[in-house]
């Protein structure tokens, strides 16, 4: 059962937990679900496919590797997904920062609802603070209408700029991007971890080694890499006001800028009041990867988050050191040299650098 933070709208410093509305499905409703079912086998049987990093195989969709539960995920955000002016979503990468976002985008959203000496957050963790949409969508039969989120809604997702439909990233729709990317080096580490160890029991588990090769290569899910980040990047220089881009780096580095910047992007920019009363810095001490890690919730045993009937996550695991530069850890100097150079041909010419420095 998904349960998502929803904000009391009557009483302040208190948060309820309520289940992802969902309809009783109709004939037609049924009918329409059974078709979406059609088509994703049919699309399957005839997508190039892969080695997957967490199941047997991912397929290829749309210049794009996606496992068979976040196609299904994709068709249906194509098909139901009906997007709110107001509505912001924080997308990337795997890896590179989706908890952290979640929890600064939430405890932003509703600075003015919650006392930080007894916030939400502390209690449920970032993962449960609003929907991943390529899964929650159909997490609950047949769809899950996400009606009963206050304004502004806000999602997460993986999925690339060039897959989601035009009524959430049209320039001329007034819904919101929050994109945050991290150097590939220290998203391909991160990744590995985290998915060998959501890895089925029954298959071979991935060498580091092999987990290099295809993320090089770009089969890896989500990816290629690369072109999820210029995707983002491009429609963020044509749109500056729809799409803010973000890098992990200079969070860590200045968290209180670029949450100024996340603030006023989202519409909710920081008064003189606020910053003189250190609301700001408040916020990145309830974010920062020491205070959430370190939660209850957060701990062995504390929670879980289901992503699909299959997929179930720790919350424990999606936190492991929080660094810049743990590739040096794993890449040798050869290795290094192979992805900076994928990156900087993949990004030339574009503006925008990442990665390509040792750790800052
Ligand atoms: P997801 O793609 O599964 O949603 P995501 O949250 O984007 O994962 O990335 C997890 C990474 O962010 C982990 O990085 P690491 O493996 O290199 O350590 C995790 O430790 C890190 N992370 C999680 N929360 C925070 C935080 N509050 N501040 C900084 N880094 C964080």
């Amino acid at each position: 059962m998904s349960t998502y933070l929803v904000p009391d709208q009557t009483t302040c410093h208190h948060c309820t937990a309520i289940n992802g509305e969902t309809q009783i499905p109709k004939e037609e409703e049924e009918e329409a679900y059974n078709k979406l079912h059609e088509k994703l086998d049919g699309i399957l049987a005839t997508m190039p496919k892969d080695k997957g990093w967490r199941s047997q195989n991912i397929f290829l969709y749309k210049g794009f590797w996606l496992s068979p539960g976040v196609l299904k995920g994709l068709l249906m955000i194509h098909d139901y997904f009906l997007p709110q002016p107001t509505d912001i979503f924080l997308a990337a990468f795997m890896k590179c920062g989706t908890t952290w976002l979640k929890a600064l985008m939430f405890a932003t959203a509703n600075r003015n609802r919650y006392k930080f000496s007894d916030h939400p957050l502390n209690r449920t963790g970032p993962q449960s603070a609003f929907p991943f949409l390529d899964t929650h969508i159909y997490l609950e039969y047949p769809v899950t209408k996400f009606d009963h989120l206050p304004s502004p809604r806000l999602f997460a997702t993986h999925f690339a700029h060039s897959l989601l439909p035009t009524s959430m990233t049209s320039p001329s729709s007034t819904s919101k991007f929050v994109y945050v990317c991290r150097d590939p080096k220290d998203a391909l580490i991160s990744k590995w971890h985290f998915m060998s160890k959501l890895r089925s029991k029954e298959l071979t588990p991935i060498s580091f080694n092999e987990a290099y090769d295809l993320f090089c290569n770009g089969v890896s899910e989500y990816g290629p890499f690369w072109d999820h980040v210029m995707g983002y990047w491009k429609a963020s220089r044509e749109s500056p006001e729809k799409i803010l881009f973000l890098k992990y780096e200079d969070m860590k580095r200045e968290p209180s800028m670029e949450l100024k910047k996340l603030a006023a992007f989202m519409g909710m920019p920081f008064t003189a009041a606020e910053e003189e009363g250190g609301v700001v810095e408040e916020i990145v001490k309830l974010c920062s990867f020491e205070n959430l890690s370190n939660l209850q919730v957060n701990k062995d045993g504390g929670g879980a988050q289901k992503f699909t009937a299959q997929v179930v996550v720790e919350n424990q695991d999606f936190f492991r050191k929080g660094n810049v530069g743990d590739w040096e850890n794993y890449l040798t100097e050869e290795m290094r040299k192979r992805i900076d150079s994928i990156t900087k041909t993949k990004l030339k010419g574009s503006g925008l650098t990442l990665g390509l420095t040792r750790k800052t």
